[in-house]
């Protein structure tokens, strides 16, 4: 059965942990350590849980100054992955809703493992999905906590 790869694009500052997320959806594997991604990065992720799915997971920097080049990114996303991090408030107020009229849209708070260092309360990043009519979930990719359920949930989706 060939299934037609869907088109990914995962957004957010430097360092939200764009990297470690995809490497733990994809290779299950996490590391502490930063590796800045130069450009935009491609990973394939192929999965045959529920319904046989391939996705083309983009990894983008989502900085106000890349705004024209990721709207142009954007266009034939099939989902956009917002990404901002729970510890780190300028990454929250940053984001801003990027407009693809055909995809599929996810809030996504990282590094949900540190709570005693959480700046953005579950409350308010609900409330931000619910303005913009988005889901939103919180994940940790160095635990490991909802990128499964994240991963699925999209590639049921699309
Ligand atoms: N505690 C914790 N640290 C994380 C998590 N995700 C990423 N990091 C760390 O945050 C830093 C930036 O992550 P990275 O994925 O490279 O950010 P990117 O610039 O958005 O791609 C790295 O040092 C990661 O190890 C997480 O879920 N929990
Ligand atoms: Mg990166």
């Amino acid at each position: 059965m060939s299934t037609e790869p869907k088109k990914v694009v995962v957004l957010g500052s430097v360092a939200c942990g764009k990297t470690a997320l995809i490497n733990r959806a994809v290779n299950n594997s996490f590391s502490a350590e930063y590796k800045a991604t130069f450009g935009a990065d491609l990973t394939i992720k192929v999965s045959n849980e529920i319904k046989p799915s391939t996705l083309h997971i983009w990894n983008c920097s989502g900085h106000e100054r890349y705004r024209a080049l990721m709207e142009q990114f954007i266009i034939c996303a099939n989902v956009v992955v917002l990404c901002f991090d729970l510890l780190k408030t300028s990454s929250f107020s940053e984001l801003t809703y990027w407009m693809a009229p055909d995809a599929l849209v996810v809030l996504v708070g990282t590094k949900s493992d540190n709570s005693d260092d959480i700046s953005i309360q579950h409350a308010d990043a609900l409330k931000q999905a619910k303005e913009w009519g988005i889901e939103y979930k919180a994940v940790s990719a160095k635990t490991g906590q909802n990128v499964n359920e994240l991963f699925t949930f999209i590639a049921q989706a699309v």
